[in-house]
């Protein structure tokens, strides 16, 4: 396919987002060179996130990002070319990529918070303005982005960690001080996202965990990860987490699906008090008013996570205490991960490896 669409100029391939609503696309593409401060990375493997989906089909990106765009913004390989000026790494050295490229200088990039980069670029990082890693090779445009691997993780493990392990991590982080042994935390859904969320609330507290997905696979996923309970997500599933809470609700609710029903769900199964955090972009809305969820619920929004979240995520992973439950895919192949994702066909996270 890639010699029909790009004959001899290329031999690297890479897969790309070509224009909005259709199918990505395996293009060739020039081999990446570093300039000074940059690096090549050989991809181990690239994970499909939803939120690609949002970008293919649903948001409309071609006005700040240049198409074609390789997809990508989940990403873990080894060191393959170094630019001028770059120094502690070596080639072959197995890296994760940090997703969220900042400026570097606000107060936030400088204390490695770059998913909060106050001077914000629409190009946020590869995949999602940039050239991702769908591809044989990623370029990274500064050393900051890449976190070595401990000891035990290989790239293909690692990749999903550095997003669907990242964002729920920092989620769950956020909310440690109301997960006591004696609160409960509820995962709504089950997907790349929500399974490694269930095994974090595991491995990071001692709170009850209930998961919450619409699919049988999903909570049959959730349960083999951890989860102490699954519901289904239907009008009862409010008043099933109360029953599992004696009554009190959730102290720590955490929306990965974003639509309004889900939103609704995490609100009204809230504990007095607790947080309801919000990471699906599902496009969903609710109407706030003084009575519309308990007293004192703190209502947030998170974006993706820090660099120092994600080399405290790694180290926690190194210790065997997550599991990435992955569907691999060649990078050929790559259009079936997205088609499968997008028919709900995958279980945990479809992961591209070249
Ligand atoms: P996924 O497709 O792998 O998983 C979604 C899961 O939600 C599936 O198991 C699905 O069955 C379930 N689901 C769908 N509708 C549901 C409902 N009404 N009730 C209960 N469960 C339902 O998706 P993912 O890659 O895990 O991403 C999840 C969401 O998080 C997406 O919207 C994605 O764009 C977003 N996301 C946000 C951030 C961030 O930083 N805020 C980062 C990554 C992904
Ligand atoms: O990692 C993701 O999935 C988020 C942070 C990307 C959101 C987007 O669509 O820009
Ligand atoms: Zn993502």
């Amino acid at each position: 396919l890639i010699s029909h669409t790009c004959g001899s100029m290329a031999g690297l391939r890479a897969l790309q987002m070509v224009a909005l609503r259709p199918a990505p696309e395996p293009r060739g593409v020039p081999d990446p060179q570093p300039g000074p401060g940059e690096v090549v990375v050989k991809v181990g493997a690239a994970g499909a996130c939803h939120s690609d989906l949002h970008v293919l089909y649903e948001l409309d990106v071609s006005a700040v990002w240049q198409l074609p765009m390789t997809l990508g913004h989940e990403t873990a390989g080894w060191v393959h070319a170094l630019g001028s000026g770059v120094t502690g790494l070596a080639e072959g050295d197995p890296v994760a990529v940090y997703g969220a490229w900042g400026c570097s200088v606000c107060v936030r990039c400088a204390v490695g918070a770059e998913n909060y980069c106050e001077r914000p670029s629409p190009v946020s990082g590869g995949g999602l303005g940039a050239d991702g890693g769908m591809a044989d090779y990623l370029l990274v445009p500064h050393q900051r982005h890449l976190v070595p691997l401990p000891d035990g993780l290989d790239p293909s493990t690692a990749a999903p960690l550095t997003d669907a392990g990242l964002t729920p991590y920092h989620a769950i982080r956020r909310s440690w001080a109301k997960l006591t042994p004696d609160a409960t935390i509820v995962v709504i859904g089950v997907g790349g996202l929500g399974h490694i969320g269930v095994q974090i609330a595991r491995a990071t507290t001692a709170a009850q965990v209930i998961a919450v997905d619409l699919k049988d696979d999903a909570l049959d996923l959730a349960r083999a990860v951890g989860a102490h309970h699954t519901v289904r997500s239907d009008s009862d599933a409010s008043q099933s987490i109360r029953d599992l809470t004696g009554g009190r609700g959730a102290d720590v609710v955490i929306d990965f699906v974003g639509a309004t029903p889900t939103m609704e769900l995490a609100r009204s199964a809230a504990r007095v008090m607790g947080d309801v955090t919000i990471v699906g972009i599902g496009g969903g809305q609710i109407p706030l008013s003084f009575f519309s969820q308990p007293y004192e619920v703190i209502i947030a929004t998170t974006y993706w996570g820090s660099r120092p979240e994600l080399g405290e995520l790694l180290a926690l992973a190194a210790t065997r205490q997550i599991r990435t439950e992955r569907s691999l895919y060649s990078l050929d192949d790559g259009v079936a991960a997205y088609r499968d994702l997008r028919d709900g066909q995958v279980t945990g996270r479809a992961v591209v490896v070249p």
